[in-house]
């Protein structure tokens, strides 16, 4: 179970990086440093799982692509079928006469989930592929 209780440590840094540290808690609307911090090191937690190639994610794979390219909706079929065990879900809007969206949710492994969505977002046809992904055991 995930101990939620607030520590307080100290931190020590050049004034002039605390100023630029400072700049960006305004910026971005924290209501104070420690809340800025909290973010920081959850993305670099978040950075440190994707080193672990064994470490389970979830993700989604967005992809933009015009249906009118040829093979290109076989394709993608085929290599979904491939890795069937990443994909928990696909749905798929047609945005337009022209355009589609796919969004597929998948979770395994980084590894296998990164192939999978490298060789998507390569299709000839895809024009635009955006892919997240975050653990599945919280950081
Ligand atoms: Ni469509």
């Amino acid at each position: 179970m995930q101990d939620s209780t607030l520590k307080r440590f100290g931190v020590s840094m050049e004034s002039s990086l605390l100023n630029k540290f400072d700049h960006m808690v305004r910026l971005k609307g924290y209501q104070n440093r420690s809340e800025a911090i909290r973010d920081l090191v959850r993305d670099a937690l978040v950075q440190e799982a994707w080193e672990d190639k064994d470490q389970v994610v979830i993700g989604s794979i967005l992809l933009f692509y015009n249906h009118h390219q040829r093979n290109l909706l076989a394709e993608m079929t085929d290599l979904q079928h491939s890795m069937h065990d990443l994909v928990l879900s696909t749905t798929h809007f047609h945005l337009d006469h022209d355009s589609c969206l796919e969004l597929i949710v998948v979770k395994g492994k980084v590894k296998r989930i990164r192939e999978f969505s490298n060789k998507l977002m390569s299709l000839k046809g895809v024009e635009y592929a955006k892919f997240t992904v975050a653990p599945v055991k919280r950081v």
